[in-house]
């Protein structure tokens, strides 16, 4: 079987993104989500492209599901290449004093429990093959706290600490792990983060071009392409007019 890759949430946004990248450039791909019609809607769109394409429907919250999907693989499936840890999101901007108990249960099990739970399944098996790559896909949010983002923040730091530990753990094979940290790109992001008010979440991108899923892929993929011999550890990517997390200057 040619190379594989698995990218986690690839109904939409960033995840979709990579994975049509990956399926371009000949990766025979895994895609995951929670909704099984955009599953397979993109993965008749990347079959198209003459890779083979396998959909797996679960929460990466569901431990149990994560696990049965990723052992149920056909044989040759197994040897995954490439993992894009990318199912993760943010829920409010209250201040921490006033979050939501179930929006932050939200945000620490999918985006540090769920991409814990990906990688304890796959990445055995990369170390055993020595050969693999893993891509987490963390945030300029992980890298400072800014106003409201407290816990969504604290996920994003922990997905650096996260890969840091698992670039260390595995450095002695040829493991390779990126952190990709985007700042502002536009997906459904936004929208999910507020709850499905669309006029909120179109006010985070007013007066600034943001990024897209697709100049996030790009860098996914940079990373995923270098040389065996380079691991880039981490790429930071912000909008032009974006300076750090907290710093966006609009109609620049
Ligand atoms: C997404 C970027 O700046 O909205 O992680 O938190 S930001």
């Amino acid at each position: 079987m040619e190379r594989i890759a698995l990218v986690t949430g690839a109904t939409s946004g960033i995840g979709e993104a990579c994975a049509r990248k990956l399926a371009v450039n000949g990766y025979n791909m895994i895609i995951t989500g929670r909704k099984a019609e955009r599953l397979d809607a993109l993965a008749r769109e990347l079959s198209a492209l003459g890779v083979g394409v396998i959909t797996l429907e679960f929460d990466v919250r569901d431990r149990e599901a994560a696990a049965a999907a990723i052992q149920g693989l056909p044989a040759e499936w197994q040897e995954i290449d490439v993992l894009v840890n990318n199912a993760g999101g943010a829920l409010g901007l209250e201040p921490e004093y006033e979050g939501n108990y179930e929006d932050w249960d939200t945000m620490i099990d999918t985006n540090i429990k769920g991409l814990l739970t990906m990688t304890r399944l796959i990445v055995p098996g990369m170390v055993k093959r020595n050969r693999g790559h893993v891509v987490n896909i963390g945030s300029v949010a992980g890298d400072a706290a800014y106003a409201g983002g407290n816990v969504y923040c604290a996920t994003k730091s922990a997905v650096k600490a996260l890969s840091d530990g698992l670039r260390i753990d595995v450095a002695h094979t040829s493991v390779r792990v990126t952190n990709i940290k985007p700042g502002l790109v536009e997906t459904n992001f936004s929208v999910i983060r507020f709850h499905g008010d669309k006029d909120k979440a179109d006010n985070v991108y007013k007066g600034i071009q943001p990024l897209t899923g697709e100049d996030i892929a790009e860098m996914v993929y940079f990373a995923v392409s270098a040389p065996a011999h380079v691991q880039v550890a981490e790429i930071l990517v912000l909008a032009t007019h974006q300076a750090n997390g907290s710093t966006i200057v609009r109609n620049a």
